[in-house]
């Protein structure tokens, strides 16, 4: 056995532990919510490989939802060091080595999709592949902190995958509070109403419906083969879910908008933020909603304490309550 078929054996293994982490994690903790699209009269959880779930939404045939593992199915994403102002990777497949060979899907070989961990500065672009394997873009890290990179792609021969990694810009950090749920937004001028809940197991239709100076667009324009694309991010772990509308342009049925319609199926409870890609005046613009899906409990108290005052007269000393 060779080095790189060994160390692709580790990676897959890794993949099955981190399967099994997950799903111990789970059934421990009060967050998230139980994944419902599962039997639950099952005695354990599967581990990542091999279970077919048959969801198009992303996460293929793996058991959890994309872009929580680095490494899956023998594949991996490997940030690799780029120039300065690009930001550049590669996936490595199940020999080690790096995968030149991709299957289009949605006009592209490779989507790559980032945003920092507290969901703000979200951007989907398209890197460029170099014929050995490494792909490469004008850096979408806007500004300082930890941001989480999504590679959504289909390697030739193989089934889509999407794989996550952290990116840390180094700078100070001033993190920004998610915005509260809201059914419409504004973004360069357009204003886009969200109708519809996603209901954690179980398919919703949600329709995005764009306007521009109070009156309905008409004429959206074809971005990557549809009139809008749709990105969700589970707050907390920025599980991934990539969605496409129903209806395609030139189909003789779908209009080109005012409304975009998808159906979407989130994988647990949880607050979940929505990323509408709609292209319009030769732009692509991007407008966010966040969305709660299921029961929610309220926020926890701040995990800081605050030490009791002095001439506090009530509660006991070191259980202080505000
Ligand atoms: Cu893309």
């Amino acid at each position: 056995m060779n080095t790189a078929t060994k160390l692709s054996g580790f990676a897959l293994g890794l993949a099955a532990v981190f399967g099994a982490a997950y799903g111990v994690g789970h059934l421990a903790g009060p967050v998230p919510a139980a994944e419902t699209r599962h039997d639950t009269t099952s005695a354990g959880h599967d581990t990542a490989a091999g279970h077919g779930d048959g969801h198009a939404s992303g996460a293929a045939t793996s058991h959890l939802p994309g872009g929580l593992l680095v490494s899956d199915r023998g594949y991996t994403l490997q940030p690799v060091t780029a120039d300065t102002g690009a930001f550049a990777f590669r996936i490595t497949g199940p020999d080690g080595r790096p995968v030149t060979r991709f299957d289009v899907a949605h006009d592209k070989r490779m989507h790559l999709i980032v945003a920092r961990r507290d969901l703000s500065g979200f951007r989907h672009v398209h890197p460029d592949l170099a014929a050995d394997g490494t792909w490469r873009v004008a850096s979408p890290l806007a500004g300082p902190g930890v941001w989480r990179a999504f590679a959504d792609f289909t390697p030739t021969g193989g089934e889509p995958l999407t794989l996550g990694v952290d990116v840390t810009v180094p700078g100070a950090l001033a993190e920004r509070p998610l915005p509260a749920p809201a059914s419409s937004t504004t973004v360069d001028g357009y204003t886009v109403t969200l109708a519809g809940t996603p209901q954690p197991g179980q398919s919703s239709r949600l329709t995005l419906t764009v306007s521009r100076d109070g009156r309905p667009v008409t004429d959206l324009q074809p971005y990557l083969g549809a009139y809008g694309h749709l990105v969700a991010l589970r707050q907390g772990d920025l599980a991934y879910l990539h969605v496409h509308p129903e209806g395609a342009p030139g189909d003789g049925r779908t209009p080109a908008g005012p409304a975009v319609t998808f159906s979407a199926e989130v994988p647990s409870a949880g607050t979940y933020r929505l990323y509408l890609d709609f292209r319009h005046g030769d732009a692509v613009h991007t407008a966010e909603f966040t969305v709660v899906a299921g029961d929610v409990p309220p926020p926890a108290a701040p995990a800081t304490t605050t030490a009791p005052t002095p001439d506090a007269d009530h509660g006991t000393p070191g259980h202080g309550h505000s």
